[in-house]
């Protein structure tokens, strides 16, 4: 096992792997920006290490200042949260060029699913269902013209190198086809210096439904069920749950061991999501998969039992899994509410500031993951996230009921901060969200009723 380990992040998620660590008597070591000087995980781990200056760039994604902090304190691995460097092949590579265990996949594992195309194609070679379209991609507007008409409108043209919702377009009829080719390939270039984009059946309103997963370097893969996260904004999640409650115990059971046959399948070691669309006639398809442990990894956690962050350790560090599939028991139901410093009534926009009050809840099955503290100051820099708030409860109703108590009890003041907290409420206490008929359309539709028809 790892003596010392160095958290190259910030916020919640570096508090969360220090807590992790303490628990398994592994000494850890904190990076923080000059924000983030005053910073709780600063004070919790064992060890802190000034990185530089605020800008991300020139401290929490600076690679040759978090290698130095690694080396200068004699730490044999580094975990990388999740944001900045987590999913960074050359990173990862650079880390083990040190002497220093990336707690994380290998860096050629890495490379390949985080290619959308390249997972595409290897993730269906390993038996995950995919929607109709291409994995090759698309060389010209004729072939174009072919894939749409055969896979049938609407389709949806997608950029290889995109991603969270970026360098994508709908395309409802063959007229709009040759234009929208072209926008796509020319965004795709703009942006992301890649003009490759392929083309698939466009889902109307899908369900995001996510796989967690674990494999260690002996061969064993386990899957700790699925989240939905169909609640989210502008591909900004909001709010997460475990499970869902469109899958049917067989479904679950066999995609669970799709996945992780696929994980598998690519020489996968660590804590890995696999992401699909779940349409209304319930079939799951395979979109991406993310080489990391994700935001919303507490609500997997709380239907398991299991200690995601503690697994993603063990295994980096070459130890078996704690765990097999047939120990593992899916247990009630959980669901997560990000309480971002912005405000619902304004679009979301940033309302960050000093925390004069903060008092997070308390009480049975409800747990708070948050780096914050009276008088902690959410800087401009990073992101918005003030806590997630998780809880747990037999039934989805009951979660239901204790989310609402819970952010009830929340207090959160500052000048000029405003929260997610009183939209999380109002989500809570709709009839469509309670009924779990939730899509990704929801949010956008939740905010802005369609007015009611005229005659
Ligand atoms: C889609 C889709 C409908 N049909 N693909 C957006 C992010 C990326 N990971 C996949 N995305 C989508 N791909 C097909 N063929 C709808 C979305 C989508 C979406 C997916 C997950 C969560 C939220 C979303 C919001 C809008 C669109």
């Amino acid at each position: 096992m790892f003596n010392k380990v160095l958290i190259a992040n910030r916020g919640e998620i570096a508090l969360r792997v220090a807590r992790a660590c303490r628990e398994m008597g592994i000494e850890s070591v904190a990076l923080y920006s000059t924000a983030d000087a005053e910073s709780a995980v600063v004070r919790f781990a064992d060890e802190a290490v000034h990185v530089g200056p605020p800008h991300p760039g020139k401290s929490y994604l600076h690679i040759p200042n978090i290698i130095g902090a690694g080396l200068k304190t004699g730490a044999d691995a580094i975990h990388p949260g999740y944001g900045f460097l987590s999913e960074d092949p050359y990173f990862a590579e650079i880390c083990a060029n040190n002497g220093m265990t990336f707690i994380g996949p290998r860096p050629d594992v890495m490379e390949k699913v985080g290619d959308k195309a390249v997972a595409r194609d290897l993730m269906q070679k390993a038996g995950l269902p995919l929607l109709p379209g291409t994995i090759e991609p698309v060389g010209t507007v004729d072939e174009a013209h072919e894939i749409a008409n055969s896979i049938g409108y609407p389709v949806i043209i997608k950029a290889v190198a995109g991603g969270g919702g970026r360098g994508m377009n709908v395309v409802r009829k063959a007229e709009d086809l040759t234009r929208l080719y072209q926008t796509t390939r020319a965004t795709a270039q703009a942006v992301f210096k890649d003009s490759a984009v392929y083309i698939e059946r466009y889902l109307d309103a899908p369900r995001h439904t996510e796989i967690q997963l674990v494999c260690d370097s002996h061969g064993n893969g386990v899957y700790f069920f699925e989240r939905d996260c169909s609640v989210q904004r502008r591909h900004q999640k909001l709010i997460e749950e475990a499970p869902s409650i469109h899958l049917t115990d067989e479904q679950r059971a066999d995609i669970g061991e799709r996945a992780v046959r696929g994980a598998l399948s690519v020489g996968y070691t660590g804590a890995g999501t696999m992401e699909f669309l779940l349409d209304h006639d319930g079939n799951l398809s395979f979109m991406e998969m993310n080489a990391r442990i994700q935001v919303e990894h507490p609500v997997s956690e709380m239907i398991t039992s299991v200690d995601l962050i503690k697994e993603q350790i063990r295994v980096a560090a070459g130890e078996p899994l704690s765990v097999s599939q047939s120990d593992l028991v899916l247990r009630g139901h959980a669901m997560e509410c990000r309480v971002n410093a912005e405000d619902p009534d304004r679009d979301f926009a940033p309302a960050a500031g000093r925390l004069d009050i903060y008092v997070p809840p308390g009480g049975p099955w409800t747990r708070v993951d948050s780096h914050c503290y009276p008088g902690w100051m959410i800087a401009p820099f990073y992101d918005s996230l003030i806590a997630k708030l998780i809880v747990w409860a037999p039934t989805r109703l009951e979660a239901i009921e204790r989310m609402d108590r819970a952010l009830g009890e929340f207090q959160i003041e500052g000048r000029g901060v405003r929260t997610t907290i009183p939209f999380h409420r109002r989500v809570l206490a709709d009839e469509r969200f309670r009924s779990g008929d939730v899509s990704t359309d929801f949010v956008e539709q939740f905010l802005r009723p369609e007015p009611a028809g005229i005659g």
